[in-house]
Order: C-alpha cells, then structure tokens, then sequence
C-alpha cells in the first residue's frame, strides 16, 4: 500500500488530470464504476476561479503515438465546482485530489483557500503548467514565480500541495527546487508538451487553437528523462507521468523515483486502462528482486 503525503492509497496509479471525465463515467456505467475503479486516487480536470467554455473544436488531433489537445480548461468555475461537481466526485470510493489554476496570486489564493476548506478534498494539485491558456504570466516557466506562488498559497492549507511542472522549459528541475522550497509537499510531472500538426486536408492547423500539447507514448522518454533530474534535485516525493500504457511503463518510472504514476492519454484508448496497469505494474515489481539478483550473479 503506498502512501502518499500522508495519504494512504491502494496502489500506485492515478489518473492525469482532465483526462478521464468520473463524473461522465459514473452516468454511463453507473455504481459498477465503484466495484473497479481504475485509480487510487482521482485527479479533478483543472478548474478556474471563473467559469470557462473552453476552446472552439476541433480540440484534439491524434499524431503518430499519441495526440495534441487545447481544451482550453472548460469548467464551471470555483463556485460551480463546489457547488456541483465536488459532491459527485467526493462519491468515488478514492481519495480525492483537486487540480487548480488562476493567472495571479490572488485569485490561486481564493482557489486553494475555497478548496482546501471542503473535508472531501485530501490533496490540492496546482496546474501552474497548461500549455493552452494565455496568461500574462505563466507562472510555472519561472522558478521565482513559482516559489512566490507557493509562499502565499502554503500558510492558507496544512492539505498536501502537489505543483504540476511544465516540459516546456529548459530546467523543469529549478522550477522543482522552487517549489520545494516554497512549501510544496510534492510535483507532478509531464503536462504536455508545445506541439501543432496541420490537417492535410485543408493544410491549416488541426487544432482550431493552431497549437496545444502533445501527450501520449511519443512523449514517454522526454517525461522520464524530466522525471530523473527532478528526482536528483528534489527530496519531496513525485507523481511520475507521460505516455505510460502498460505496467512496464510505469514501473520505469518508479525505478527513476516517482512514488505514483499517471495515466492520461492511455484511459481515451480504454477507460478501465488504470486498473490494467495497476495489475500489471504489481507483477512488474514482483519482478524486480529477481531481475535484481540476476545483475548480482552476472
Ligand atoms: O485544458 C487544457 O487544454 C489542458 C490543460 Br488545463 C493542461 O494542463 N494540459 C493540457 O494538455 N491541456
């Protein structure tokens, strides 16, 4: 049983924020939903202090292994989130983690102030990484903004405060160090990565965005390579994330020093993806000491 931030979970997979809808997911197969629920924590879609519609589709293009999106953050907005979505989700037989976002200080405070006061929130994940709002200032390419971030948002919560990195910079491992300093309990990380294609139908941009963030197993080896320097940077523990499709996926990231994985763009292929590779990452690390043990014969 991992824990994770004082938090005790089932097993080490959760899902990628935004990528898998519980809510949607609970209308369409109703209680059984409960009886393998594919995660051991679930991840809200990151939501805004104010409601949002989201961007214009088309929304999302698939690549060769895997695919962009810009959503764009549709959400009901705090209020509506805690007003309406929060009680369903605090229905899920998991502890419940919830992404947030805003474009200054102020407004990331009422976020996690407004959050963090409902007992059915057990952790707070701070989306200082979407590739696909515009925003002044994008808090999470700048390691001083980011500490200053969580210097105002740490004395408001004794809840775990996760910081979603961003790949979009040159050393995600500062942006790691000033979060740790700054009071964070944890990172996350990949978010997506800049990327366009064009549809070779009309040779304009595929997304209506013009670009978004690529996700999926093309961008595996990137996250894992990220995952290793913020590993030999930070002490705080980290949710390893990025194209992971299968056991063996993620038990590389736990070798590298995630203590939870995500799964994202693999739970649009199957929903119930997590659950697989939950089962599969438990015979992977079964493995481990045998595999271990042969290096020590050689
Ligand atoms: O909603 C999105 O377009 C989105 C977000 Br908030 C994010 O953090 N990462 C991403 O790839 N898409």
């Amino acid at each position: 049983m991992p824990e994770f931030c004082g938090i005790e979970l089932d097993h080490p997979v959760v899902n990628a924020s935004g990528t898998y809808d519980a809510i949607a997911a609970r209308r369409v197969f109703g209680d059984e939903l409960f009886g393998d629920f594919p995660f051991s924590a679930f991840v809200s879609k990151t939501i805004t202090p104010e409601a949002r519609a989201g961007n214009e589709p088309r929304r999302i293009w698939e690549t060769p292994a895997g695919m962009i999106n810009s959503i764009g953050l549709p959400n009901k907005g705090l209020d509506g989130f805690l007003a309406e979505d929060l009680p369903q989700l605090a229905e899920l037989p998991v502890p419940l983690i919830v992404s947030a976002m805003a474009t200054n200080r102020e407004d990331f405070s009422r976020m996690v102030a407004g959050v963090a006061a409902r007992d059915e929130v057990a952790a707070i994940e701070l989306n200082v990484s979407c590739p696909n709002v515009h925003s002044g200032l994008i808090v999470g390419e700048q390691p001083g903004e980011t500490e200053a971030l969580l210097e105002a948002l740490r004395p408001l919560t004794g809840k775990p405060l996760i910081v979603k990195l961003t790949p979009n910079v040159a050393n995600p491992e500062a942006v790691a160090v000033a979060a740790e300093e700054g009071g964070a309990d944890a990172v996350s990380l990949i978010n997506t990565l800049k990327a366009s294609a064009l549809d070779p139908a009309t040779g304009k941009p595929a997304i209506a965005a013009g670009h978004g963030g690529l996700s999926g197993p093309a961008v595996r080896p990137i996250a894992l390579q990220q995952l290793r320097a913020v590993r030999a940077a930070v002490e705080i523990p980290l949710v390893g994330m990025g194209g992971i499709s299968s056991g063996a996926d993620a038990a590389e990231f736990i070798a590298a020093g995630a203590t939870l994985v995500a799964v994202g763009t693999e739970s649009f292929r199957d929903p119930q993806a997590g659950s697989r590779i939950a089962k599969e990452l438990e015979t992977e690390m079964s493995r481990v000491p045998a595999r271990v043990q042969a290096l020590h014969l050689e």
